[in-house]
């Protein structure tokens, strides 16, 4: 499949991956937004949030309990971040295989888009 994020999860394309686990991987974001901006994304090739099923709410939930842990290892739990998944052309998602972006480390705009 034609898809950068399941090159990297396979190691055909080199990243900076700081987790990993069974059902998911987090790695540096190629383009960072903000001083920590970390990509969780889960090892199926799921495309959008909209591809997701009843039974998967539970990769949802392990995806935030990710980040949480992320947020705290990278020094920003206490200050606070943002998690952000974009869904669909409107939506700004580029990359067609479902990620949550975790931001942090200044002060994000208080504006949703
Ligand atoms: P989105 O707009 O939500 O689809 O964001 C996709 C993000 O993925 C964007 O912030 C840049 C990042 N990205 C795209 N290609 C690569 C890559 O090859 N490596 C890494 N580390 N990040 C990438």
């Amino acid at each position: 499949m034609d898809c950068i994020f399941c090159k990297i999860i396979a190691g055909q394309i080199p990243s900076d991956v700081v987790y990993t686990d069974n059902k998911v991987i987090a790695f540096r974001d190629i383009n960072p937004l903000a001083p920590v901006h970390l990509l969780i994304i889960p090892r199926e090739h799921i495309t959008t949030l909209n591809d997701i099923s009843e039974q998967e709410t539970m990769l949802m939930g392990h995806m935030l309990q990710v980040a949480r842990q992320l947020a705290k290892q990278h020094g920003i739990a206490t200050k606070g971040y943002r998690v952000v998944i974009n869904c669909g052309p409107q939506g700004g998602q580029v990359v067609q295989h479902l990620h949550m972006h975790l931001l942090g480390g200044r002060e994000l705009s208080g504006g949703m888009g």
